[in-house]
């Protein structure tokens, strides 16, 4: 990841959880031991030192709202955790009774703020949050977890913790970690609902940091099966740019609300809509790497118990590798190499044929229509060769920008993304082979030429070709 320009990368919740092959498993923890089906604490620091190295954070999603199903019979997680749901006793993580809602009752509505988050979600046992106890014990974890080199955190169901919860909990991760609150990265799941109550809106909790802004993924599939000339508004009335996290999908949206948002299934328009996520510049975009399912509830590939294989990317893989496919790497270049920039000749055909510039150091056009495009567009990068990242890991396929214009053809559902650090040129390998070729052929003329000029010096043919 790191060579390639991946920043950080966020992995499934770290803690101990409950034992049992569904992937959800993991949102039921029994405390905040490191050992948990996806692998030891020694593994976790492992994964963390290796990808500081190639300098890629470690994002930990972290929840912290609830324990298990109050109906849970279990008595012993992944990693050995103690624990009885039915006295609510969490040894283990140094919970009793007294530290959860006592309300026995599930979310029954969403316009009532204090039901949203005092009440149980899905059945599952709700911490008191505004304790002192119970923000020790997260500001403990979380200070835990910085220690060990994490870059931060996603805060799962923010929404079900008030906002004075939520900020008495980051303040006991500062104050345990000694970090300024507002030095730690806080990432928190508020889906947006505008018929909810507003006080469990996205826009109530960026005070303690960034939030999920799921209406940004809506739009996406929106235009995608609409017309993508409406990307042009896409932030129109969204979360501030600096405050929102954004992603086409992730686990949840892709299994219980596939019909209002973009997923691998989707296929090219799924593409697509990465591509311009990490185009465009809103939020901070996170590209969504699962595996291909069929049932909701279904773990991972070859899932036991108490145990996940490691994800295997390749033909015939269950994996989906987002991370890997062209297109995305691709565009996670395009990314680093636009940054600074705003959005220029933005140009569209009212319909689903899009492109725009960001400034003078990339340019993304799309064709999310069925047939191939013959496209003439302005943009203010360079005239010069590129190499169409969004189809080619090699430069295998180049287009031209002459007098500041694109003109080509795109095929149905692809595009043609290009920008300056990816240049057909002098330096890309081929194109480097070939001019040493012809330099050489060239030098020896020269050798011969000057050899004759000046016979009685001596000149060194390196140093020849260098000044050449
Ligand atoms: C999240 N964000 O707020 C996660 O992104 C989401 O994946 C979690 O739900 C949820 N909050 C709780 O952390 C998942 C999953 C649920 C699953 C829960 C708990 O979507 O289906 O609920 O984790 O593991 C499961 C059962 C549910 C049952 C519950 C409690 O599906 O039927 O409710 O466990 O036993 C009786
Ligand atoms: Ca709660």
């Amino acid at each position: 990841y790191g060579p390639e320009g991946v920043k950080y990368v966020q992995i499934s919740p770290s803690q101990d959880h409950i034992k049992g092959k569904a992937w959800w498993t993991s949102y039921q923890p029994v405390s905040y031991k490191l050992n948990s089906k996806l692998g030891t604490e020694a593994e976790f620091k492992n994964m963390i030192q290796t990808c500081k190295a190639q300098k890629v954070g470690i994002i930990v999603d972290a929840v912290i709202n609830h324990t298990t199903g109050a109906d849970n019979k279990d008595t012993v997680g992944v990693g050995g955790s103690k624990y009885d749901a039915a006295k609510q006793s969490y040894p283990d993580a140094g919970y009793t009774k007294e530290d959860f809602h006592q309300i026995a009752e599930d979310i029954n509505t969403y316009r009532k703020a204090d039901v949203v988050w005092t009440h149980r979600l899905v059945g599952l046992l709700d911490l008191d949050t505004s304790q002192p106890h119970v923000q020790q014990v997260l500001g403990k974890y979380f200070a835990k977890l910085i220690y060990m080199g994490v870059a931060g955190f996603r805060v799962d169901a923010a929404k079900h913790m008030s906002p004075a919860d939520v900020k008495g909990i980051k303040e006991a991760a500062a104050q345990a970690s000694g970090m300024k609150p507002e030095d730690i990265w806080w990432m928190q799941e508020t889906i947006g609902f505008p018929d909810q109550d507003p006080k469990i809106q996205p826009d109530q909790y960026i005070g303690t940091g960034e939030v999920n802004e799921f209406e940004y993924s809506y739009r996406l599939r929106n235009y995608f099966y609409g017309s993508i000339e409406n990307l042009k508004h896409i932030t129109d009335k969204l979360i501030p740019s600096n405050k929102a996290a954004i992603f086409v999908t992730n686990w949840d949206t892709e299994r219980d609300n596939a019909t209002r948002v973009l997923t691998y299934k989707d296929g090219d328009r799924y593409e697509l809509a990465n591509a311009f996520m990490l185009a465009y510049p809103y939020g901070t975009p996170n590209i969504y790497s699962g595996y291909k399912f069929t049932q909701r509830d279904v773990g991972a590939p070859g899932a036991t118990d108490t145990s996940v294989p490691d994800a295997t990317c390749g033909k015939d893989s269950q994996w989906q590798c987002t991370q890997r496919w062209t297109s995305i790497r691709g565009m996670v270049g395009f990314y680093n190499a636009v940054q600074g920039t705003k959005v220029t000749q933005w140009q569209d055909d009212d319909d689903n044929n899009i492109a725009f510039s960001r400034g003078n150091k990339g340019f993304l056009a799309i064709n999310n229509t069925d047939n191939v495009q013959k496209v003439s567009y302005k943009t203010d990068i360079p005239d010069g060769e590129y190499c169409n990242v969004y189809v080619s890991r090699t430069c295998g396929k180049t287009v031209v920008v002459s007098g500041g214009k694109v003109v080509t053809t795109i095929p149905a559902h692809s595009a043609v993304a290009l920008h300056i650090k990816a240049v057909k040129s002098f330096y890309d390998g081929a194109a480097v082979h070939k001019i040493l070729l012809i330099m050489t052929g060239i030098t020896v003329i020269l050798i011969v030429i000057v050899a004759v000029r000046y016979k009685k010096r001596s000149i060194d043919p390196v140093q020849l070709q260098k000044q050449h």
